[in-house]
């Protein structure tokens, strides 16, 4: 298997050029450890990763990797790789961590701090304010089933916006609303381990609402910068010819994509939402959901294979018609485009960011090196169709690879490894894997080609 990432001139020329920026994502929860320090309280994942059985091996992210102390050694990590965004989420209940609503500004200070030094290294900060930790004291008072989250949201997002103002690139609100409906109130397999359809529509309609109302809030107090959401998913393909396999499909196509595009990009609930999640709206909230964003960040990483289960609903199938990641998802690179014609089909879109992708896979560390031939092949093939979809003329403005460090996977604790540098969890010791030696060669021709093109445009203006 090749060891490099490489592409055809017709291909290297979309993602080479200066509108298109590589970057590497990373969340909170999942990196920063550090969970009773710099004045931080608990988050429904401290308190869902303490309830017996709800992770795998008992992990928490109570150390992760730690990155809250070690932030500069990562940002070295991030230079290396030669990134030009670096996604982060930012852990609400450091920001204001209790029910009071003060500001503890030792928490906005380590954000500001992170990303002034990003900026200085020429790395545009990308924050994203809502990567599933909502603080405990929330969830406490119903979490995201009570509207009055959704203005708590609003604040938060204002004091960030304070704090960090237009020296943040992009603000993302909240990162894969349908997970934090879907896998933490319907399947209860993520915190708050709910498992209550109603509380699902609640929460769908107060996420969204908040979306609304931090776009607002942001772009009064971070006008110059980038605002969207995060939204997640992949093309849902039938099991079967059948008619009951095929409507199951298009139900859960509509479940996980159109739930949340749709109010966004419309300012509508599908049909098929308007009895269950329609009852939470209120006058003009349709309105402030749909307020304008400049991008829509999309994370794909496999497609849904679906069938009508026993009980009528849309079950997702174990498919393996293709080679499958760690986390047992199917590889499926066209996916990403598949599920980019929907969204074109269906609406009038942003500009495109992929602000997910990537693998896992049992990565071995041995003589201070990772071989991970699986992993370039899986960045290869998603940057591959990027590259064939903007020469047709989708608007995708960045790839950004999830993620820069092996990390708390969820339910999965540190059993899954999606890093493109390995990280020891007893050491800490992270070890730069051969996909992010690839991932940095590719930025450095990007880095390179940039410094030729300004040359000769120095030259002409001569
Ligand atoms: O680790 C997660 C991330 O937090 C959200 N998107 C999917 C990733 C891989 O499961």
């Amino acid at each position: 298997m090749k060891n490099d990432l490489s592409f055809s001139a017709d291909k290297l020329q979309p993602l080479m050029s200066d509108d298109f920026v590589f970057g590497v994502a990373t969340s909170a929860y999942q990196i920063e450890g550090a969970s009773r320090a710099g004045g931080r309280t608990d988050s429904v994942w401290d308190t869902f990763c303490r309830l017996n059985g709800s992770i795998a091996k008992s992990a928490t992210g109570e150390a992760a990797c730690d990155s809250y102390f070690r932030w500069r050694d990562d940002l070295e990590l991030l230079v290396e790789l030669g990134v030009g965004a670096y996604r982060f989420s930012i852990s609400w209940s450091r920001i204001l961590p209790d029910v009071s609503g003060a500001l503890n500004q030792e928490g906005l200070d380590y954000y500001i701090g992170l990303a002034d030094a990003l900026r200085r290294r020429g790395i545009r900060p990308m924050v994203t304010l809502h990567h599933w930790d909502l603080p405990q004291y929330l969830q406490d008072k119903g979490g995201w089933q009570n509207r009055e989250t959704a203005y708590g949201f609003a604040d938060y997002a204002q004091a960030v916006a304070i704090g960090l103002g237009s020296s943040v690139d992009f603000y993302t609100t909240i990162n894969e609303p349908w997970c934090i409906v879907s896998l933490g109130h319907r399947s209860g397999v993520h915190a708050p381990g709910l498992r209550d359809e109603e509380a699902a529509n609640a929460v769908t309609h107060h996420l969204l609402l908040a979306h609304g109302l931090a776009i607002q809030a942001l772009r009064d107090h971070a006008p110059r910068a980038q605002l969207g959401i995060v939204l997640n998913g992949g093309p849902s393909l039938p099991l079967s010819d059948s008619e009951a396999d095929i409507d199951a499909a298009g139900l859960f196509e509509s479940e996980q994509i159109h739930r949340y595009a749709s109010p966004i990009l419309r300012g509508e609930y599908p049909d098929e939402f308007v009895p269950p999640v329609g009852r939470y709206v209120q006058r003009g909230d349709l309105e402030i959901i749909s307020e304008p964003c400049d991008y829509l960040g999309w994370n794909y990483y496999t497609r849904n294979v679906v069938r009508r289960g026993d009980n009528g609903s849309p079950e997702i199938v174990a498919a393996d018609d293709y080679p499958q990641t760690d986390m047992g998802w199917e590889i499926y690179p066209d996916g990403l485009r598949q599920v980019c014609s929907v969204l074109q089909r269906n609406y009038d879109l942003p500009p495109l960011y992929v602000t997910e992708n990537g693998a896992a896979f049992q990565d071995t560390l041995a003589d201070n090196v990772v071989h991970d031939p699986e992993r370039i092949r899986y960045i290869q093939q998603h940057l591959d169709v990027i590259a064939d979809m903007i020469a047709s003329g989708v608007d995708i403005r960045g790839y950004i690879c999830w993620t820069l460090l092996d990390n708390f996977e969820w339910a999965e604790g540190y059993s899954k490894r999606f890093g493109l540098v390995h990280v020891d969890f007893d050491t800490q010791v992270r070890t730069m894997k051969d996909s992010g030696k690839a991932f940095a060669e590719l930025n450095a021709t990007k880095a390179r080609l940039a410094a030729g093109c300004n040359e000769r445009r120095t030259d002409a203006a001569r």
